[in-house]
């Protein structure tokens, strides 16, 4: 299947269960927006944990009729974390959203060795986008968890987005790892490491998808410029899944199609017990709304 816009996630969801979703420092305006929207669309059943005064003065600003909510009061924000984590190990909810908190105070949390959501694989993130130049959706991987990954991290982070892409109905994701040069540059560890993982594919040890790389951005998103450059590539110009190098170049990708393209975007964190929408202060109640979705398609 391929998926052309963030109206297919809502197809995608439209025949599953509806999923109790807790959102984690909830006096947040975008994040509430999404989440009543999702909850009246009967995608997700929420629980607010956080500032209950804050809750109900935006709920009041923004005409939000949130008599129907569970709201719990946890005015301190590494306290609310904490309790919405908990219930999530306690498997007591589906899905963890972050509210009003920076992402690393969330992500500790997740992390926590005793109560936390770790499973033993590594957690990733994922960003899906809409990009009125491209064919269909986009994901770009790990743009906010993974500082440096090395070449094991980047195995389990692609294993991570294709599972995701398959659950999406992506059968075999086309996964463009990407470098600054399309060339195997021995002083330029993006390039070493795509040149492994595209063999490590190659053979099989990574199995249910399309790796080539390196790949310049040019090259992995237009067949044109591909050709241009004589590349023979299964993935040029039809990429699904792109691999950044490291957090910086992926953020920044993140942040030039959001701000500079316009894009719409939904991004989670996969690999741990539940997903996790973990969108930027800075995104839209639309992008927190679509990345309602993405999770809720992300659910076993
Ligand atoms: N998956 C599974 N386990 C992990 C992961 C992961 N991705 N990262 C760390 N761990 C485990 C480690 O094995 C270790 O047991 C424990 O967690 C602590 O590891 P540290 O000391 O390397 O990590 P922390 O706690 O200092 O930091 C983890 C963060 C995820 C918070 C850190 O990597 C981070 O700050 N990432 C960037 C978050 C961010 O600021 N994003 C904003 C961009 S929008």
């Amino acid at each position: 299947m391929v998926l052309r816009n963030m109206g297919d996630l809502k197809n995608i969801v439209a025949g599953k269960p509806t999923r109790k979703l807790v959102l984690a420092a909830a006096q947040d305006q975008h994040s509430l927006g999404a989440v009543l929207r999702a909850w009246q669309d009967n995608i997700i059943e929420p629980v607010l944990i956080g500032d209950r005064e804050g809750i109900q003065v935006i709920s009041d600003e923004n005409g939000y009729n949130i008599s129907g909510l569970r709201v719990i009061h946890e005015p301190n924000t590494e306290l609310a974390v904490e309790m919405a984590v908990k219930m999530l190990s306690n498997k007591q909810a589906d899905i963890l959203m972050k509210g009003k908190v920076g992402t690393s105070i969330l992500l500790k949390c997740v992390l926590n060795k005793e109560w936390g959501l770790r499973t033993g694989n590594l957690l990733s993130h994922i960003a899906l986008f809409e990009v009125e130049t491209y064919h269909k959706l986009i994901a770009v991987t790990d743009v906010a968890m993974n500082i440096a990954p090395n070449l094991k991290d980047k195995i389990a982070i692609v294993n991570n987005s294709v599972s995701l892409l398959h659950r999406l109905g992506v059968e075999v994701p086309k996964v463009a790892v990407l470098g600054a040069v399309e060339m195997v540059n021995e002083n330029m560890e993006a390039t070493l490491d795509a040149a492994l993982l595209s063999k490590m594919n190659q053979r099989e040890q990574i199995k249910n998808c399309i790796i080539d790389g390196p790949l310049a951005f040019d090259n992995a998103i237009s067949l044109e410029s591909a050709q241009h450059k004589g590349i023979k590539s299964e993935v040029a110009g039809d990429t699904d899944l792109l691999l950044m190098p490291d957090i910086e170049v992926g953020n920044v990708l993140y942040k030039s199609l959001v701000f500079f393209a316009k894009a719409k975007v939904a991004s989670i964190i996969l690999g741990a017990l539940v997903p996790i929408v973990l969108t930027s202060r800075s995104d839209s109640e639309q992008a927190k709304y679509d990345s309602i979705l993405l999770s809720a398609a992300a659910c076993k």
